[in-house]
């Protein structure tokens, strides 16, 4: 059994779940972004087994396992449930196709070759799809306001196993939403901006205490020790494995009947976990399962987990190189 001890730093605060950074200078000269009015994500695309870190936002160079990210750049798209769909390209259009000639597609279940339901993510969406076959797609990504039902989508034509020298900005989009800008507009949506950028803001906070004086952060009053193990061996690019988390006081004492959630990302590289991992199982003395941990890169890590008891909210971000 791998047994990795790491450990933490700890504060008793109120912290919004959305704690990975994101955003940043460079992004803006990013060509790949979905456009939602002028709410924005950024996109990209790894195809780690072929190109490694390599980053995509048109053709994809192989049918593989391919990673989409997506990175809200506006908070409104967090509170919106997205879905994601793929399809073989069957409009004739190429890459002039247009939501209207998806949408003249009489049986688009027949043609998807991946589709995930809508779901409301925080900060970043990602999706895993593995091609079986090099040819034209259609990647369609529909958002759905969450008040007035309205639905939004963007498309965007690509092509896997892409040889030529074309150059194509891989999203291409979209459309005008007056009832976004309402809502960014309304005191609701500031007052709740307001509130994660204080939670990025004490994350930092305990990541700076981490590198910087760990033994002063252990023995302050309120902390709570994580530690973790991989039942299976050390974690492996690409393979889906679970953890063991054990929670416990700075005195020892283990922390049981914990809400623990979990997220992560590579910093370095602005971008979240392929997957969303979930505590599954208290196993008492203060051990909880994590599945579904998997790491599509190597590279440094930052795992942040959020444990509420019934009097405490705290965060313990643990750092990780793989
Ligand atoms: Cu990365």
């Amino acid at each position: 059994m791998a047994i990795r001890f790491f450990l933490v730093c700890m504060m008793s605060i109120a912290l919004h779940q959305g704690a990975v950074a994101h955003g940043g200078v460079v992004q803006e000269e990013d060509l790949c972004v979905i456009k939602v009015n002028y709410l924005r994500a950024h996109f990209k695309i790894y195809q780690p087994r072929v190109t490694g870190h390599e980053q995509f936002c048109e053709d994809l160079p192989a049918a593989s396992e391919s990673v989409f990210v997506m990175e809200y750049q506006h908070d409104a798209l967090t509170t919106m449930p997205i879905d994601f769909r793929i399809i073989r390209d069957v409009t004739g259009q190429g890459r002039f196709a247009r939501m209207e000639d998806v949408q003249q597609i009489d049986d688009i279940d027949s043609v998807t070759v991946f589709y995930q339901p809508a779901t409301t993510e925080p900060d970043v969406f990602t999706i895993i799809h593995e091609f079986i076959e090099e040819g034209d797609f259609i990647g369609i990504v529909t958002a759905t306001h969450p008040e007035t039902d309205k639905v939004y989508a963007a498309v965007f034509p690509f092509e896997v196993g892409f040889t030529g020298v074309g150059y194509w900005p891989f999203f291409i989009a979209v459309l005008v939403l007056l009832q976004l800008q309402y809502l960014v507009m309304s005191g609701r949506l500031k007052r709740w901006r307001a509130g994660r950028r204080s939670g990025a803001t004490a994350v930092l906070v305990v990541c700076a205490l981490l590198f910087s004086a760990p033994d002063t952060v252990l023995a302050e009053e309120g902390e709570l020790r994580v530690t973790y193990t991989t039942p299976a061996g050390e974690p492996e690019i690409n393979t889906l494995h679970s953890w063991i988390l054990h929670v416990e006081s700075s005195l020892g004492a283990p922390i049981e009947n914990a809400k623990i959630e979990v997220v992560g990302g590579m910093p370095e590289h602005d971008h979240g976990l392929p997957t969303r991992p979930r505590v599954t199982q208290e196993l008492g003395d203060g051990n909880y399962r994590l599945d579904g941990m998997r790491f599509h890169m190597s590279g440094y890590w930052e795992i942040t987990v959020t444990i509420t008891t019934d009097d405490s909210k705290s965060v313990v971000v643990i750092p990780l190189r793989l």
